[in-house]
């Protein structure tokens, strides 16, 4: 990355936290889904989110098993407004967020277009304020001038070969997040 002051640069991880996967199927069905109120139906589908107090970070992760689906995301808060989606011409969704605020969050699945039904994995992660110890950056300090490039190695350990998982790397100047980095292992 590239330094935008000089001084001592830090870094800080936080995660890696597996995604919590869940299977499921919806009906493919265009109109089913309202935005402005949306209703669970064969074509739509709802999975509650809890971003705990302290959390950094959040994905919702939507794959569609089959190519030649078109499946969408939402999310909603707890007020029932729609704060983020995901709704391309792919199959394949996602919805990254850092920085989330802390709530009950809801996110929908509708089959949009293709093959009926059609199955799906929908991966959630929400990253805490911790270090899991599974993800390694060096260096960990740095002395940096302006517009200087510097290099981070990225390592993990110790994950579990049949799940995925996020966090993220943050670049500090004296306490201050300056910029960062996702970091997904699948
Ligand atoms: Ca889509």
């Amino acid at each position: 990355m590239t330094s935008g002051f000089a001084g001592t640069m830090n870094t800080a991880v936080y995660g890696l936290v597996a995604g919590d996967a869940s299977s499921g199927s919806v009906a493919i069905d265009a109109g089913a889904f309202n935005d402005a109120n949306p209703v669970t139906g064969p074509a739509v589908k709802a999975y509650p989110v809890t971003v705990a107090e302290g959390s950094t970070a959040l994905r919702v992760d939507l794959d569609a098993i089959n190519d030649a689906s078109d499946l969408d995301l939402y999310l909603y808060n707890s007020a029932g407004e729609l704060v983020a989606y995901s709704a391309t011409g792919s199959g394949d969704e996602q919805i990254t967020w850092a920085g989330v605020p802390a709530g009950e969050y809801t996110a929908y699945v509708h089959g949009w277009g293709g093959p009926s039904p059609a199955d799906y994995t929908l991966t959630t992660y929400v990253v805490g304020s911790t270090d899991d110890g599974n993800l390694t950056v060096s260096p960990s300090s740095v002395a940096v001038s302006i517009a200087e490039q510097t290099t981070f190695t990225f390592a993990w350990s110790g994950l579990d070969n049949s799940r995925s998982y996020l966090g993220w790397v943050g670049y500090r100047k004296a306490g201050e997040t300056v910029g960062l980095t996702l970091v997904s292992v699948n």
